[in-house]
Order: C-alpha cells, then sequence, then structure tokens
C-alpha cells in the first residue's frame, strides 16, 4: 500500500477534513520531506490545474498525484449529480469531466463524493440513485478511456442518504455496465455507519479502489479509537495495493497530522 496526503486549494472548503491549506507546492515540500508518495488535491475548478506546472511541482519533490476531488462543485456552486434541476445535473458532470481530464493527465483518478448529492424535495431516492447511475455510466467510460477508474465515496447518513455503506456501494457499482466505477472505503465514514470496518473491507473485495485514512473523529490514524490493525489486514487480505489517503483535519495543526499520519502509515507497514 502506498501513503497519500491531503491539500484543499478551496478557501470556501474551509474546516473541511484536507491537511495541507497553503497551496500545492508547500503541501509537496512537507509531504515529501516526511516520506509521503503522493498527494491527493482538492481543487476549486479543473481550470485551477495547471497540468505542467502541477507536473513541475510532483516532480520536484518526488511525488505522484493519488487522486482529485470533485467536492468544490458542491462547496463553491452547489452542483451535484442528483440535483432537482437538470440544468444543475448538468452542470455537475461537466465540471467532474473537466476534473477527471486533469486528474487523468497527472495519472490519477477522480472522487465523487459530496457531488452524488441526495434524494431532497420532490427527488425521491429511487430517482436519485437513477441519476447517479446514469452519471456514473457516463463518467466511468469517460475515465476508462483515459486508462483510468472513477472512485465512488459512500458517506455517512448526516451527508447523503443515497448509499451510507460500503457493501451497498459495492453492489451499486458491481451493478454498472461500466467497469470502471470503484468504491472509495473512507474509515471515517465507516466508522459512523459500519458494524465492523474488517469485515465491510473484506465483503467489498475487489470493488475498492481507494482509502480514506482517518480516524474516528476524522483526525490522523492515531489520534482517535479506530482500532487500524485488523483494517489493515483486512486490506491486505483482499490485495489492496492502492492509497491510504489522509483526508483528515488538521488538528492539532497540519504538521502534527502529518507526522501521526506517516508514523501510523509506517507502523501498518511493519504489521505482519
Ligand atoms: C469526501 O472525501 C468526504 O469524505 C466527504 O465527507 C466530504 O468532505
Ligand atoms: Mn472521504
Amino acid at each position: 500500500m502506498k501513503s497519500a496526503i491531503t491539500v484543499s486549494l478551496v478557501p470556501e472548503a474551509k474546516g473541511g477534513p484536507f491537511v495541507f491549506w497553503n497551496g500545492l507546492d508547500s503541501a509537496c515540500a512537507a509531504a515529501a520531506a516526511l516520506g509521503f508518495d503522493a498527494v491527493e488535491i482538492f481543487p476549486r475548478s479543473a481550470e485551477m490545474i495547471g497540468v505542467a506546472e502541477v507536473r513541475l511541482i510532483l516532480d520536484r519533490h518526488g511525488l505522484k498525484v493519488a487522486a482529485v476531488g470533485t467536492g468544490a462543485g458542491w462547496v463553491a456552486h452547489k452542483w451535484t449529480l442528483t440535483h432537482a434541476d437538470p440544468a444543475v445535473r448538468e452542470k455537475a458532470r461537466a465540471f467532474i469531466a473537466g476534473i477527471m481530464d486533469a486528474a487523468a493527465a497527472l495519472g490519477a483518478p477522480a472522487i465523487i463524493g459530496s457531488m452524488q448529492g441526495k434524494a431532497e424535495g420532490d427527488v425521491t431516492r429511487e430517482q436519485a440513485l437513477e441519476w447517479l447511475s446514469s452519471a456514473l455510466e457516463e463518467l466511468g467510460g469517460r475515465a476508462a478511456g483515459h486508462g483510468q477508474v472513477l472512485l465512488y465515496e459512500p458517506l455517512n447518513r448526516y451527508e447523503t442518504n443515497l448509499i451510507n455503506r460500503l457493501a451497498d456501494a459495492a453492489a451499486f457499482t458491481r451493478g454498472l455496465r461500466t467497469k470502471s466505477v470503484r468504491v472509495l472505503a473512507d474509515l471515517f465514514h465507516m466508522n459512523i455507519e459500519e458494524a465492523d470496518l474488517p469485515a465491510a473491507i473484506r465483503e467489498a473485495g475487489s470493488a475498492i479502489g481507494h482509502v480514506h485514512f482517518a480516524d474516528s473523529n476524522r483526525r490522523a490514524i492515531g489520534m482517535g479509537h479506530t482500532d487500524a490493525a485488523p483494517v489493515i489486514t483486512a486490506l491486505r487480505e483482499i490485495g489492496y495495493e492502492g492509497y491510504l489517503s489522509a483526508e483528515v483535519l488538521p488538528l492539532p495543526d497540519a504538521g502534527t497530522a502529518a507526522r501521526v499520519t506517516m508514523e501510523s502509515f509506517r507502523k501498518a507497514g511493519s504489521q505482519t
């Protein structure tokens, strides 16, 4: 497994679960100094990702991009793939497609988390899931065209009423015609929704394509009450070789969250 740490380039997301906030270059410098393999980027828009410039920064620090988030479409514009207004749904798709293209140029998949939206007002859950499924078919096809996957993230009940559990997300994505959508297992959401984290990981198995490595309180792994060892064992058992990406609050400060994450990552690596 590989290590990654999050950097937000979206001022409006302030208070959100991202470690670094002071630009990509300084985030990469800090991540590289601690020995991370990659950064996970949360950009404000596709246009903001100057691919050539980002490549230079990554190369300078010897880092890769683990994944790129699309949630700024929700945070900055309130667009979602399941909005009642078809024009808003289309804006959400175009926003995600743009980020997917830039992410692919950096060798990374994009994440659909907050952009899935929720069933509310006149939109039933059944209808929202139909819209989500059609968006994932289309965007999954786009990912395949790039030789990439697309990551779909079930969120806890306070953020969406569509899909909250890993097993449901795995069944939903396995039921799609596209074979390019994988499930993102965020240990923070799982701590709220799953009865047993390692069992949920084993059940979802090969559907899992990315992991948000966060403790029960959304701090760095090691700062809450999640027992990380059996989680790592389960990930090994399913043959997971992707990233453990720290999407956590910068508490008590970004440097400490990053350092504690790396200590936990190394401990996981030495686990037998
Ligand atoms: C996004 O990865 C996520 O986990 C959501 O809770 C939005 O912050
Ligand atoms: Mn997450």
